[in-house]
């Protein structure tokens, strides 16, 4: 496979003004009629370069320019391109293509979801339907008129405006649309199929009336509401907060059940995996009532930070992806409770990036080079994208950075331009250097940063000593010292202390002078604090201020403190997990050492004083009580000793469990008595996590009156979200017969509502008991099961290899095995889901020792595979180099 490099990069020889398809979609096949208004393009470098189409799997059935057909000796089709060597400098290009959705398992391009046909083309499926020049910077308007039986396709949708519909002969209809908006070919989208809607309008600032519509199938439409208020809501929040008006007179999101991504922005046609628009209480957990919020707003702010302003090539995917997760991700703390979706959205990137960021795929947040552009779609384009453009929000402050945001989308509306175009937007509109800050898109790695207290009581000052290192990535033996902004503050005994930092007039801004953000540029560092009364306690990187790896050397007792006395709630939360980070990694190497210890007793108190606590936030607590994560005890402990830090882990939490037993069953008692219906609002989704929480303790302690308060549950819950808490806890527990029996009725209940057949195999895949491969296995085989059905593959797949490490990685190799079966499996279906499968395998080198040979085993045997899709080999070979 070649390689593709971002310096490579050079505008496109020819444009593309007007795009006019036509889709005859048939049983057996759709034929693509297109009509390309074509011109070289005056920057291009070479005059007279031949025309090369983007085309892939396709069957060419007519070619014309000019209406003069193309004959065979007048062009060359190799791989997925096809030259035409001599064309005019202005042209209309006509090509007939024929397809077979039906038998698309990629789900690229345009293929057939159970009986509707959809399309998706970002980043290159476009070739997959006709040839074009499918790159983000070649921007056309498109008219697209589609042909379909009338009965088993009455909604024919593609972007923009529906222009007309027609009746046809045989049985058939047509409609056209126009998009009036210039786009590149990956935001082009099409629906066919037999759809009902839920409808309902918004009216913009400047009084444009936009009707909203979902399409889903008929048995989903009592599932809609809760992603039409949130449409809505995500509409007058990108009003009110960036000055966003949505742009045409329609907007569309329909539901499908096959997708390999959660959704795709296309222009005025969203389309969703159904597991992100779908919500009812009776089947969605608040979970999934939160991620189809965010992803709702996520693809509609898309509009502006994408759609009107898009990227000009895909090493510039996260201009898009970093900046409208940021988006996303400040709209549902809007939305909800602003700390709790940071301490999430910190624990993925903690968990899954910083390991991404430190294995063989590693790459900056602006990458050099690909294979496979699909497997960039990654926690760092997406997810450390949005960090860095948190960064900037931090540096500048909300003002400044709006008036950044608003001078970004003024100079580049209807252009596809770069990351650097977006930082020169902030700075010009700040006055701020964003030089060496810039490093953070073009270098990978997670930054450690190692801090040191000093106070001196006979000047009263407290010096902060930072260094920054950063550890090497592929093709990246050096770092220089990133632009780390370090928001904080220092504790005293009676409370927050002022700021006088030295040599800085003190910031006029903030009042009380108690919190602030330190430039951290230097590989070392100095702050001195001045007047300062007492040896403080420092918070710092509140809110997690940059995606670093932070360390202090704080005592126990000063973790406790901050706990309780921090102003900052993400930094509580984060003291509570660096005394349990403590607190295991003690047991893990008692564990080692086949030593009995305890568990360090103010974990105890700590727990006991926050259950008895009323002032208390409930999430808060949830939180707080929730011990770090065996994947964040395994990003700080390496190499990684999966099952020492899985017992470790189990024996915390059953002591936990013991010696707090009163006040998790009281705290249950109380919080099971909930006023009025099921909302998932913030309220009472703190509130029910609380409540689950105690009964995951309880249920530790394997005691008949705690599984009778867990069926209880079960069989009486009025909502999906208790349900799945109860099951949970059970299908953890040893209770064999109560479990066998309930897995069963939760089935016999649900079989009709695939997504919650999918929670129910997502449940056994990740028990944490031995014979749960055993199980996958078997589930492999059940009805409900399809290897074709991406969410399904996640389910019993993804989440066996992804979230259960003990039994993945049990001793025998036998979960590196099936892994690697099922990716051969998946290499020819569907490419996409194979490699991304591969992530849990490709981290190998971070193990111990035995587990690494028969990890790197399994990646040999893929490796050896005849006929590799580039998307595997890219992961595979580059684990392996
Ligand atoms: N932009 C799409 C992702 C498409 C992935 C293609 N392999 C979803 C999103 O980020 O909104
Ligand atoms: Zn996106």
């Amino acid at each position: 496979a070649t390689t593709i490099y971002l310096k490579d990069y050079q505008v496109p020889d020819f444009l593309i003004d007007r795009t006019a398809l036509h889709f005859e979609i048939f049983d057996s096949h759709t034929l693509v009629h297109s009509t390309l208004a074509m011109r070289r393009n005056p920057a291009a470098k070479n005059a007279s370069a031949p025309l090369v189409l983007d085309g892939c799997e396709l069957e060419l059935e007519a070619l014309s320019i000019d209406d003069q057909a193309v004959t065979e000796s007048g062009y060359e089709s190799a791989g997925e391109s096809l030259t035409i060597h001599t064309v005019p400098d202005s042209f209309t290009l006509r090509c007939t293509t024929r397809i077979y959705p039906q038998n698309n398992t990629s789900l690229e391009g345009l293929y057939k979801s159970s009986t509707m046909y959809c399309t998706q083309c970002e980043a290159e499926g476009f070739r997959k339907i006709t040839y074009f020049l499918d790159r983000p910077d070649v921007m056309s308007v498109y008219t697209v008129t589609v042909d379909a039986d009338s009965k088993r396709c009455p909604v024919l949708l593609s972007n923009g405006n529906l222009v007309s519909t027609e009746t046809l002969e045989g049985g058939r209809h047509r409609a056209v649309w126009e998009d009036p908006h210039k786009k590149p070919a990956y935001l082009f989208a099409l629906v066919a199929g037999d759809l009902e809607r839920v409808s309902d309008t918004f009216t913009t600032m400047n009084g444009r009336k936009v009707d909203l519509h979902i399409y889903v199938e008929e048995k989903d439409l009592d599932k809609c509401d809760h992603a039409m208020l949130s449409l809505k809501n995500a509409m007058t929040w990108d009003e009110e907060v960036y000055g966003r008006e949505y742009d045409l007179d329609i907007f569309n999101i329909v539901a499908v059940d096959d997708f390999n991504m959660g959704a795709m922005e296309n222009k005025s046609l969203n389309i969703f995996n159904t597991s992100c628009v779908l919500a009812s209480p009776g089947t969605t957990t608040d979970a999934g009532f939160q991620r189809v919020e965010g992803v709702v707003a996520h693809e509609y702010f898309h509009n502006w930070s994408g759609n009107r302003v898009t990227c000009r090539d895909w090493f510039q995917l996260s201009l898009k992806e970093g900046f409208t997760v940021f988006r996303d991700a400040e709209f549902s703390a809007d939305m909800g409770s602003r700390v709790v979706k940071r301490v999430e959205d910190v624990g993925l990137l903690r968990t899954a990036q910083f390991a991404e960021d430190a294995g063989p795929m590693a790459h900056p947040v602006r990458p050099d080079s690909y294979m496979e552009i699909s497997n960039f779609y990654t926690v760092t384009i997406y997810e450390k994208g949005a960090e860095v453009v948190r960064m900037i929000h931090t540096l500048l402050g909300p003002e400044l950075f709006r008036k950044g945001s608003d001078l970004y989308f003024d100079r580049f509306d209807g252009q596809a331009v770069t990351c650097e175009d977006f930082v020169k937007a902030m700075e010009d509109a700040s006055g701020m250097d964003l030089g060496q800050f810039r490093l953070w898109y073009s270098q990978a790695g997670t930054p450690q940063v190692d801090a040191r207290g000093e106070y001196d009581a006979e000047a009263n000052t407290y010096t902060l000593t930072f260094k920054q290192s950063c550890p090497k990535t592929p093709g990246q033996p050096q770092k220089e010292p990133f632009h780390i902004p370090i928001a904080m503050g220092l504790l005293g005994d009676a409370g927050a202390l002022r700021l006088e930092l030295k040599g800085e007039a003190p910031n006029p801004d903030t009042a009380d002078n108690t919190h602030t953000v330190l430039h951290l540029k230097q590989a070392e560092q100095q702050f001195v604090f001045e007047n300062v009364p007492e040896k403080p306690v420092p918070s710092l990187l509140r809110g997690f201020s940059a995606p670093v790896k932070l360390q202090f050397d704080y005592s126990r007792d000063e973790l406790l403190f901050l706990m309780q006395h921090d102003d900052d709630g993400f930094n509580r939360w984060e003291a509570a997990q660096q005394l349990g980070v403590l607190a295991l990694k003690e047991l893990v190497a008692a564990h080692q050492n086949n030593e009995v210890r305890a568990l360090d007793e103010r974990l105890i108190t700590a727990g006991r004083n926050l259950l008895n606590d009323d002032s208390l936030d409930l999430a808060m607590v949830a939180l707080m009580l929730t011990l770090p994560t065996e994947a964040y005890m395994a990003e700080v402990m390496q190499p990684v000793d999966v099952l020492s830090i899985h017992a470790a882990r189990m024996q915390a939490r059953l002591e936990l469990a013991t010696a707090l037993k009163e006040e998790f069953t009281n705290t249950y008692r109380t919080l099971s008595r909930r006023q009025g219906d099921y909302q998932p609002s913030a309220e009472q989704i703190a509130q029910r996590s609380l409540k689950n929480l105690c009964l995951q303790y309880l249920m530790l302690l394997n005691d008949e009156h705690s599984l009778q308060v867990c069926m209880e549950q079960l069989d009486t819950s009025d909502n999906m979200t208790d349900r799945i808490a109860a099951l949970v806890a059970l299908v953890n527990s040893e209770h064999e017969p109560q479990k066998a029996l309930a897995l069963q009725k939760f089935y016999q209940d649900w079989q009709h509502e695939p997504l919650v057949i999918n929670q129910w195999f997502q449940i056994q895949a990740t028990s944490h008991l031995p014979g749960t491969l055993k199980r996958v296995q078997e589930l492999l085989n059940h009805p409900a099961f399809e290897i074709r059905n991406p969410n399904k593959v996640r389910a019993v797949i993804g989440a066996f290899c992804g979230q259960n490490a003990v039994n993945f990685h049990q001793t025998d190799g036998a979960g590196y095995r099936f892994l690697a079966d099922r990716v051969i499996e998946l290499n020819t279906l569907n490419p996409q889901i194979a490699s991304r499968l591969l992530g849990p395998l490709s981290k190998w080198r971070k193990y111990l020792p035995e587990q690494q040979a028969l990890m790197k085993a399994e990646l040999e045997r893929i490796a050896a595979e005849p006929k590799l899709s580039r998307d595997v080999f890219e992961v595979v070979s580059k684990s392996l180099a």
